[in-house]
């Protein structure tokens, strides 16, 4: 890197995708409105006493489902190409099988792409952003062996409907989260803590989940539709602590990033196998007749490797690690499994939601995914600054948006084969176990106001320069 690159424009390739990010429960509101079912964050944040921050739902939010044209407006005004959101499963599928269809709620999704495509904007659409049915979930929801056959059934549903129009699918939303704080913090819906053993189970339901959801494209809608199919995994960018090793950087990596980027993009297939030796060693030691981790057949291996078209990465922080040097004797745990100890390091800017800004962070992921699974595709599917408190000049957050896309770019240079760059998020929502305490938004959003009006930030016009150039600007 020399000084000049800091005074020249840092072109894209042609057709990049630029975009912006959201999801469902978190910005559609109209909970129980026109036939939709409740979902599990439904039932989650309704709980009492309230297991969010400020004790607020979704049921509101954004009311995306009434105002979806103004959301329309402003992705037109940041001149995005891509507009990723998710589908309320329950909406469509109020019960969660195809046995009902809720035709009101596939016209709201049929009119939201109508409305996108008229306006030059491509769908990015994920299938699963947390919200599973409640219905599914009274059936033992991702625990149940059944799981993987419903999430197929609905994917079928939303190719046959949906595909028509919509040529980039992402099937799950950071299963990594789905699993270790709905499952083994209980943070999230359904707020289960059992640590070390329905983490693992759940993960590996949603990892069968998403590969029948790509074989079921592969088979029957690619050739007519000719769509992409990937996943979006988060992982934080992992630096070894003062006295550490680089071996306890790629555990770390292996066991957030490898445990579902391993069995569908490495050569081999499978979990990483420092997951499957340490797990089973742990489950022995702790008096388990098998491992905790459950194990993938041949065939199971052989249908999940290979199973996404792009690797979809959502990435907001970095962490320091070092080893743990005992981790047996305080019992089962995802964290104790890992052997490995985050810190945070007290030079680096730390966000409200407790992560932590490296300048140089996405470069380094991107290089280690480039490296360990032989340079995939890649799209950007979120990256975001949180605030605490909403201002519209929100310095900091260019400041974020700035050095990422220069290391997308520095990254390109070196070879990683990205080809989107999508923010978390387009306007403030519902920001889970913080509810609206945090705000990601390039637009500010007025949740006292009934119209939700949405204002744009200063980080908005930063961002549409960057779309409307196809670059960052030089300083
Ligand atoms: C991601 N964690 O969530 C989600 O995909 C978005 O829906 C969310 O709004 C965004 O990032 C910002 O938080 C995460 O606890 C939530 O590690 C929690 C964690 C990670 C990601």
């Amino acid at each position: 890197d020399n000084l000049e690159s800091w005074f020249v424009d840092k072109e894209f390739p042609e057709g990049f995708h630029w975009g912006v990010a959201t999801a469902a429960y978190q910005i559609e509101g109209a909970w129980n409105k026109d036939g939709k079912k409740e979902s599990i964050w439904d039932e989650f944040a309704h709980r009492r006493p309230s297991p969010i921050k400020d004790g607020s739902t979704g049921d509101d939010a954004c009311m995306s489902y009434d105002f979806y044209k103004s959301d329309v407006k402003i992705l037109q005004q940041l001149g995005v190409r891509v507009y990723r959101f998710s589908i309320s499963w329950s909406r469509v599928l109020p019960d969660g099988t195809t046995n009902s269809v809720n035709e009101q709620g596939v016209l709201y999704y049929r009119n939201l792409i109508e409305q996108l495509l008229s306006n030059g904007i491509e769908p990015m659409v994920t299938l699963y952003h947390w919200d599973l049915p409640l219905a599914l979930q009274k059936k033992g929801g991702w625990l149940s062996k059944d799981s993987a056959k419903w999430f197929e059934d609905y994917s079928r549903f939303c190719f046959d409907t949906f595909g028509p129009k919509v040529k980039l699918w992402v099937t799950l939303n950071e299963p990594w989260v789905v699993s270790v704080i709905g499952f083994e913090k209980g943070d999230h819906a359904p707020g289960v803590k059992d640590p070390g053993v329905s983490p693992y189970i759940v993960a590996h339901h949603l990892l069968l989940a998403h590969a029948k959801a790509y074989r079921i494209y592969q088979q029957h809608y690619r050739k007519l539709q000719k769509g992409l199919v990937g996943i979006a995994l988060n992982t934080d960018n992992f630096k070894a602590a003062s006295g550490s090793k680089r071996d306890v950087v790629d555990r770390a990596f292996q066991f957030h990033l490898g445990w579902f980027a391993h069995p569908i993009f490495s050569k081999e297939g499978n979990y990483p196998g420092i997951m499957m030796d340490r797990i089973a060693m742990n489950s022995a030691m702790q008096g388990y007749n098998y491992s905790r981790l459950p194990s993938f057949n041949l065939d199971e291996i052989q249908f999940i490797k290979g199973s996404a078209d792009f690797l979809g990465l959502n990435s907001y922080g970095t962490t320091l690690v070092s080893d743990d040097p005992d981790t047996v004797k305080r019992g089962p745990s995802y964290t104790n499994d890992s052997k490995v100890i985050k810190q945070a390091n007290p030079y680096w800017e730390t966000t409200p939601m407790g992560w932590q800004f490296y300048p140089d962070a996405l470069k380094e992921i991107l290089a280690w995914i480039r490296d360990e699974y032989n340079n995939p595709p890649v799209y950007v599917t979120e990256t975001g600054f949180p605030d605490d408190k909403t201002m519209l000049e929100d310095r900091a957050r260019i400041n974020f948006l700035e050095e990422s896309i220069r290391n997308v770019w520095e990254a390109i240079q070196y070879g990683s084969a990205v080809r989107g760059f999508i923010v978390w998020s387009l306007m403030d929502n519902f920001e889970w176990a913080m509810g609206y305490s945090v705000r990601f938004g390039l637009y500010e959003v007025d949740f006292n106001d009934p119209k939700r009006t949405r204002t744009p930030r200063m980080s908005a016009y930063f961002y549409q320069n960057v779309t409307q150039k196809n670059a960052l600007s030089g300083v």
